[in-house]
């Protein structure tokens, strides 16, 4: 069996990071280790939350794991809370890393313009180094400004703006990009009845292509399906499907995730029914895992 090490907070009550990561990878058919960053009472969006830093835990586990000599096919970092725990990610990535080994970088910190509580502007650019060392990185478009240090624009871009982007991003070091949460505006949306539209879109530095992928845009969004989105990411990369194929699992599957939470009246407003579009990740894995086995 493949596995993969994720490097995340554990928000107890809020499903996001470790509490998504963990069940949807290991769903995915992939070991799931994991190491903890902090220990939230809840995410950051909750008023009052607790906050227990666990980097001085980090240490000690790589070097134990060293010992161990455990081997994984996929690095994934997400929330990381201190720029301490930046700089142990390079050594966690330069000591763990084999050659097939894939390193993701989802530079959690920013959404809608803005930083999460406690971030800052230099801490973006830290993340940014990070992602020097990943093979595919997965930021939004909020978290893309701060890491260039350029001026957020949430919306009126067009196609030539974002391949800007992402050839800009792909400058940090990163061999691709999946730029998540863009939507064009065209003529079409003043039309009544025409379903909005959001999306990826995807650079390859190694050979230049750039990709597009684009699904219907929900009237809500919730916390977490940054997270869910890269770990579907992470476990489909590692179960062979191509960067393509993964990243339209991964938009689909927070897609039906978001509608199976807005199918209830009394919906949880904190994070999605991920839960209840298992059996989605999981059918369209299979068929695809065989597909990518024979291609
Ligand atoms: O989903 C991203 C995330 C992860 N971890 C914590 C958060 C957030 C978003 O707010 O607060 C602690």
């Amino acid at each position: 069996m493949k596995r993969i090490v994720t490097i995340q907070d554990v928000s107890c009550v809020g499903k996001c990071s470790l509490t998504v990561a963990l069940p949807i990878i290991s769903a995915m058919g992939v070991e799931t280790a994991i190491i903890p960053t902090a220990v939230l009472s809840t995410h950051t969006m909750f008023k009052g939350f607790t906050f227990r830093d666990l980097t001085s835990d980090i240490e000690p586990i790589m070097e134990h794991w060293k010992k161990e000599g455990f081997k994984f096919d996929a690095i994934y970092t997400g929330y990381l809370g201190s720029f301490e725990q930046i700089e142990l990610m390079h050594r966690l990535i330069r000591e763990f890393r084999g050659p097939e080994t894939k390193v993701i970088v989802d530079p959690c910190m920013a959404d809608n313009g803005k930083l999460y509580p406690g971030f800052t502007p230099e801490f973006a650019k830290a993340m940014a180094g990070l992602c020097a060392e990943a093979d595919i990185i997965v930021p939004n478009l909020t978290e893309a400004s701060f890491m260039l240090g350029i001026p957020y624009v949430g919306s009126g871009y067009d196609e030539a703006y974002i391949k800007g982007l992402l050839k800009q991003l792909a400058g940090l070091g990163a061999k691709q990009v999946v730029l998540k949460g863009i939507e064009f505006k065209t003529n079409q949306e003043s039309l009544v009845g025409v379903a909005r539209k959001i999306g990826i879109a995807s650079y390859n530095a190694e050979n230049g292509r750039i990709s597009w992928y684009f699904h219907r845009k929900m009237k809500i969004s919730f916390h977490g399906t940054g997270d869910i989105f890269a770990s579907v990411l992470t476990g489909a990369l590692v179960r062979g499907l191509s960067l393509e194929k993964a990243y339209a699992l991964a938009g689909d599957f927070v897609v039906e995730s978001i509608k199976k939470t807005i199918s209830h009246e009394n919906y949880n407003t904190y994070g999605v029914d991920f839960e209840s579009a298992f059996p989605m990740l999981v059918r369209r894995l299979a068929s695809e895992a065989r597909l990518a086995k024979y291609s």
